[in-house]
């Protein structure tokens, strides 16, 4: 039976213009007289999530009842960005629903702005698994998606006096449409106490946990929607919530508000992202967090089983689990756990079933990045665990031993416990031997993985490696933030690109037709003039659209190199100075990020880009040809509104640094041209639109190592460079800190005397690099014909042909279409 639609499903403007209204009356409790922009945006965030939940039900219902194999994405991280826009796209319902609220005295933009993000990650990982997300739904892969419900998520940044100043993010505070709490899935989780071997009935050696903590762990569910397809997945994150029998026994003595106050405890595990971007910490609170949520994880998987009446025998066929980063790896050791311990099965069959299911992407090379815990941390929260993994690594041990014979440095270097001077267990390793696959995130990161890091993985199991270069969604990155560009390119085109992103090709053979190519201009134009406005009411700084916009937002982090580009800035400034009727490319540089609260040398670097703001904005001998602003708090709603207007981008880490980058390929998308070094994915977005089409500096990851190992110096390049010696002496000096010669310091020195992302052997061909830019920019036609074939030869980079290279090589899951009948 196909129903009529109704006031929840109807598509058309009377209906959504009637549901609106209901959704403000009853939900919201208002009459429109008397409602807040903020009441606006829930009734319609309700209007359009009505609209979701006949695909939502549809979709698990008919996963359910095919038993369908489902890709499981485990990621401590989701950095979702707003949902309203993006569901509107994927729903086909963008321009009508904008009609619908014009035609009831209502800005859809304004109603937009209304949403608070859920800001549940810190940057290119948790990004990553959002885009996934959408790409998933949108090939109809049955997935879901398992992370952490944070109360605060990443920092709300203020900046004071040039300084970062964090403030906690409130996220849900005016509560969240999005989700749907499911009390009735909620599982237990155990923590600490100690282990009891026995015999079991049929004489078999079993281990029981015996717990001194239980947390709670309820289930919130968001609706993912797919692009113009019926299926909509779910994205599960778990709240730790404090036991009943856990208060009980408290409550019983008598002790009420020790009770309380360790329901509270309990409930910490989930309060708060932790801020650090490729930095480890080796908190106990984070490894609770990893735990919990990887421990609620795998029940709810159990229990899907069960109620899709499969044998346990069959964990592997029904579920594959990716693993983001080591963050969720203690799952090897709790799979094997609960299938031993709780379903009784014996070791070899569990391991099996176990390297079957998981798979691991790695995506960092950064050794400080690498997580490691403490033995003695370890063993105290997780004693069940730890045995588990002293076993799976004796396992490991003999494997090794038979495949390279007597070689003990071997056997050292490869073990999971790290055991060179206090003992760590070392999850990179346990994921490698755990997983049947394990991947890096652009083709040079698996390859520097391969030579390096994971050295000794990759001669044990080389079957394991493969590579799946990371992707973004041109849903959320082109259709949603960049209407515009849409609109023409779909003119021309049609509108398949959106699904097909490498059908964008077919705008080359517009390169050379002169009205396609002004208004390709025009519309940069106009976007940049957007941005200029906004900027405007935010800061009161006038920046001229008309300015070549350089731009690099992104985490702060001193191998993204942020200071490079601020002695860039310092360069023209003092040519400037020098000659202060030089001819140069006006341009307006643009920052945009945030800097882990711990990382000292990251929160200097955002005051030295404010500090240099403060002088060259108000120099009158720059004469506006300059400008400079760090825009605070950056995010996924900000990132938006950024790349369109963007006509430079900055990738420009140390190269080998940088696993893959994402944002270089949504300012590529956009028609913006990359100056960057051979790092990540630019490699393979230089090779995508040509050379000619991109601005490549900077040392080959070869060339850093050669040159590290060959003892660089960096005063060589100080001494030499009277350009490099005139910036690194005007910072020095005071110039940019009234005076205060100290500030800097710690900066300006690091890089005299260590100087470990090379910036100073960078610096010459980066400037020689920008100079070309500049000149570049002055060819208008030249930079628009440039900018759009990057456009053209971004298709490789879409989120969905990087979620069809995992399924075709690790996960092997079929699509499975829903229909909207009931
Ligand atoms: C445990 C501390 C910690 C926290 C986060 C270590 C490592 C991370 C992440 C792996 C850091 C991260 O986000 N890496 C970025 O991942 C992106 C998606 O693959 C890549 O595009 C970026 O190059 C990489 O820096």
């Amino acid at each position: 039976t196909v129903r009529v639609e109704d006031d929840r499903t109807g598509l058309d403007i009377e209906t959504l213009k009637r549901a609106f209204l209901d959704n403000l009356f009853y939900i919201q409790g208002k009459f429109p007289e008397i409602a807040t922009q903020n009441d606006y945006y829930m009734a319609l965030a309700y209007t359009v999530r009505d609209r979701l939940f006949r695909r939502w039900l549809n979709t698990a219902e008919t996963y359910s009842k095919q038993g369908a194999r489902t890709v499981c994405y485990l990621s401590a991280e989701f950095l979702m960005g707003p949902h309203l826009g993006n569901n509107l796209i994927n729903l086909g319902i963008f321009d009508t629903v904008k009609q619908a609220m014009t035609e009831l005295g209502l800005d859809l933009d304004e109603l937009f702005e209304k949403e608070e993000e859920p800001g549940l990650g810190n940057g290119g990982l948790g990004r990553l698994a959002a885009c996934y997300l959408d790409s998933l739904a949108s090939l109809e892969t049955p997935s879901i998606g398992y992370g952490i419900r944070y109360e605060f998520g990443i920092f709300d940044q203020d900046i004071k006096d040039g300084w970062q100043v964090e403030v906690t993010d409130k996220w849900l505070r005016f509560g969240n449409p999005w989700e749907v709490a499911r009390p009735e899935w909620e599982v237990e989780v155990k923590f600490g106490g100690h282990t009891q071997a026995f015999t079991d009935e049929h004489g078999n050696y079993r281990v029981l946990w015996v717990p001194d903590k239980v947390v709670r762990g309820v289930p919130y569910d968001t609706p993912i929607s797919g692009y113009k397809v019926n299926s909509c997945n779910t994205l599960r994150l778990w709240a730790a919530e404090a036991t009943d029998s856990f208060d009980f026994d408290a409550f019983n003595a008598g002790d009420y508000s020790g009770a309380v106050f360790k329901k509270m405890e309990s409930e910490t595990i989930s309060k708060v992202l932790y801020p650090n971007d490729n930095m480890t910490q080796g908190k106990i609170l984070r490894l609770e967090q990893q735990f919990f949520f990887v421990s609620c994880s795998l029940q709810d998987m159990f229990r899907i089983l069960k109620r899709q009446n499969i044998a346990i025998e069959r964990f592997h066929e029904k579920f594959t689990i990716q693993l983001n980063d080591t963050h969720p790896t203690i799952a090897v050791a709790e799979l094997m756990r609960l299938l031993m311990d709780e379903y009784g099965m014996e070791w070899d069959k569990a391991w099996s079933i176990v390297t079957s299911t998981f798979a691991y992407t790695n995506h960092t090379l950064l050794p400080e990045a690498l997580e490691r815990w403490p033995i003695s941390l370890f063993g105290s929260m997780l004693p069940r665990h730890l045995e588990i993994i002293y076993e799976i690594n004796r396992h490991f041990l003999d494997d090794i031993r038979i495949k390279f014979p007597d070689d003990l440095d071997r056997l050292s270097r490869m073990s999971l416990i790290d055991e060179s001077g206090e003992r760590y267990v070392r999850m990179a390793h346990l994921a490698c031997v755990g997983s049947h696959a394990i991947n890096g995130v652009a083709a040079l990161h698996t390859k520097l993985l391969k030579q390096d890091v994971l050295h000794d993985f990759a001669e044990m199991y080389p079957e394991k490696f493969v590579n799946v270069t990371n992707g973004v969604t041109p849903r959320r990155f082109v259709a949603l933030s960049n209407p515009r560009l849409t609109r023409l390119i779909t003119s021309k085109i049609g509108g398949n690109w959106i699904k097909h992103l490498d059908d964008l090709r077919q705008l080359e053979k517009y390169v050379d037709d002169t009205g396609f190519c002004s208004e390709f201009r025009t519309i940069k134009h106009e976007i940049k003039q957007d941005l200029s406005n906004y900027i405007k009411g935010l800061y009161d700084i006038n920046v001229d659209p008309n300015s070549l916009f350089d731009i690099q937002s992104k985490r702060i982090h001193e191998y993204k190199r942020q200071h490079l580009n601020a002695l860039h800035i310092v360069t023209l400034y003092n040519r400037i100075k020098a000659n202060p009727d030089i001819d140069i490319t006006p341009r307006t540089f643009l920052f945009g990020g945030k800097a882990a609260p711990g990382y000292y040398m990251a929160k200097l670097i955002i005051k030295l880009i404010n500090s240099i703001a403060d002088v060259v904005n108000r120099d009158p001998d720059v004469r506006d040809r300059l400008k400079v602003l760090f825009m605070k708090d950056y995010s996924v709603k900000f990132a938006q509104r950024v790349y369109p207007a963007a006509d430079l981008s900055e990738q420009i880490s140390t190269a080998g640094k940088e696993a893959s980058g994402t944002g270089n390929m949504k300012f590529a998308m956009n028609g913006a041209l990359t100056i960057g070094t051979l790092d990540g994915a630019n490699v393979e977005i230089l090779e995508e639109v040509g050379a000619e089409n991109f601005f490549l500096f900077g040392l080959t990851a070869e060339e850093v190592s050669q040159k590290k190992a060959a003892g660089y110096n960096p005063q060589d390049f100080y001494s030499t460079d009277p350009e490099l010696k005139l910036v690194i002496d005007r910072i020095s000096s005071g110039f940019f800190s009234h005076g205060d010669t100290e500030l800097f310091k710690p900066l300006i020195d690091d890089l005299m005397y260590h100087d470990q992302y090379l910036l100073f052997a960078d610096y010459r061909s980066y400037i020689d690099c920008q100079d070309r830019v500049g000149l570049t920019y002055r060819d208008q036609d030249l930079w628009t014909r440039m900018t759009l074939l990057n456009t053209a030869r971004t298709g490789k980079f879409s989120s969905d042909r990087s979620i069809q290279d995992y399924i075709d090589n690790i996960w092997h899951t079929k699509p499975v279409s829903i229909d909207l009948k009931e």
